[in-house]
């Protein structure tokens, strides 16, 4: 118990569904506990009023992603293992939440990133956490077997999902929402790039009812961009290619873990466009008041696209988690041409901007 009485972390809060961690060594920046935004625009968009559809926004999290649930885990056990430092491949959020939580405890931390491709908010996050920040000359795939092959040799605790507590961690942001609703949801939309989060989520939501938290398992729907689909055509993406670049993965290391969430819940993997994505982000923001990230906002143009082929049932409950915050990538951010009013200093002018009807 936390006795200040303030917000405490997902280990502390569920520590009955985690494996055990000293308590001693919790590294916890109280992660977690983010709200589910029920949707106004979306469904009437859809026209599906029948349907309630959820935004679990893992953007409030400490880092601005969800990747902070893995993290406290991860770090927390590698401080236990008295381990000296953190390493991991990353599209950025990851880099991030390690470099964050490594800070916090006086870990250093190597991040190794695709040149070029990753959101601003991402990078300069490493660098000000004090992260060593490395770039690739390739993409997220490679660098990602480059830390496997130093982890392993050096000593040096991996902090990307391929570590198991990561995924323990993660498996959280499930148990909040059965806490939430009362029960699972019928229907668990969200984006899929390394696939270690919809691998997370389907555990939770498993372990979850065995404990007898609830009733019902949803249907897991993962979501990749279309240039980077490897889960959906089946076989890995050489090189894949979105503007999301949170999910620019083309050999996902939870391969495994997605295809079984999709079949023993009787869900789907599909994928949307670039195009697709720019709409639901700038949906989300413009008529929900929700600022998600792209990759996030791939989840909700999959829900869009499946949901005009009649998919979810009238009834039902959808819930779709929005990975990470909108502020992690402001340049995507600025590429719609939007229009800035230069208004001189003059009441007469300012009125006349916001009287006119368009
Ligand atoms: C916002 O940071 O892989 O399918 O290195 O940042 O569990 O990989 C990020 C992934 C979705 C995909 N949304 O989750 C990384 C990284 C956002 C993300 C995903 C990521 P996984």
């Amino acid at each position: 118990m936390n006795m200040t009485g303030k917000k405490i972390g997902i280990i502390e809060r569920y520590q009955n569904f985690l494996p055990p961690v000293d308590p001693t060594c919790i590294i916890s920046l109280n992660e977690g506990n983010t709200p589910l935004i029920l949707a106004e625009a979306l469904p009437k968009y859809l026209g599906l009023s029948g349907v309630k559809i959820y935004y679990k926004f893992e953007g409030l999290n400490p880092t601005g992603s969800f990747k902070d649930r893995g993290m406290t885990m991860a770090v927390s056990k590698a401080v236990e293992q008295k381990a000296t430092s953190v390493i991991c491949a990353s599209t950025g959020n990851t880099s991030a939440s390690a470099a964050a939580y490594a800070s916090r405890c006086g870990l250093r931390c190597f991040v190794l990133i695709p040149e070029g491709k990753i959101a601003k908010g991402k990078l300069l996050q490493a660098y000000r956490y004090g992260a060593k920040v490395m770039m690739v000359k390739g993409n997220f795939d490679q660098a990602l077997q480059l830390v496997k092959e130093v982890a392993s040799a050096e000593n040096i605790v991996l902090v990307n999902s391929v570590n198991p507590y990561r995924i323990e961690g993660q498996k959280t942001a499930a148990f909040e929402v059965v806490d939430d609703l009362g029960d699972a949801p019928d229907y668990h939309a969200l984006p899929v790039g390394n696939a270690g989060n919809i691998t997370a989520y389907w555990k939770g939501y498993t372990e979850y009812k065995k404990h007898g938290k609830s009733w019902m398992l949803p249907k897991m729907i993962g979501i990749q961009a279309a240039g980077a689909a490897p889960l959906v055509i089946g076989k890995p993406v050489e090189n894949p290619e979105t503007e999301a670049t949170a999910i620019r993965i083309g050999n996902p290391a939870s391969w495994k873990g997605a295809i079984a969430a999709r079949d023993e819940s009787g869900g789907l993997i599909d994928s949307v466009t670039d195009e697709e994505i720019r709409f639901a982000y700038r949906f989300i923001a413009e008529r929900e008041g929700v600022f998600a990230e792209p990759a996030s906002a791939a989840a909700v143009a999959g829900v869009m696209k499946l949901a005009k082929t009649g998919y979810f049932k009238e009834g039902s409950r959808v819930v779709i988690t929005l990975t990470g915050s909108g502020l992690k990538d402001p340049d995507y951010a600025l590429n719609f041409q939007d229009e800035l009013t230069v208004v001189k200093i003059d009441a007469r002018a300012l009125s006349k901007i916001v009287s006119a009807k368009t």
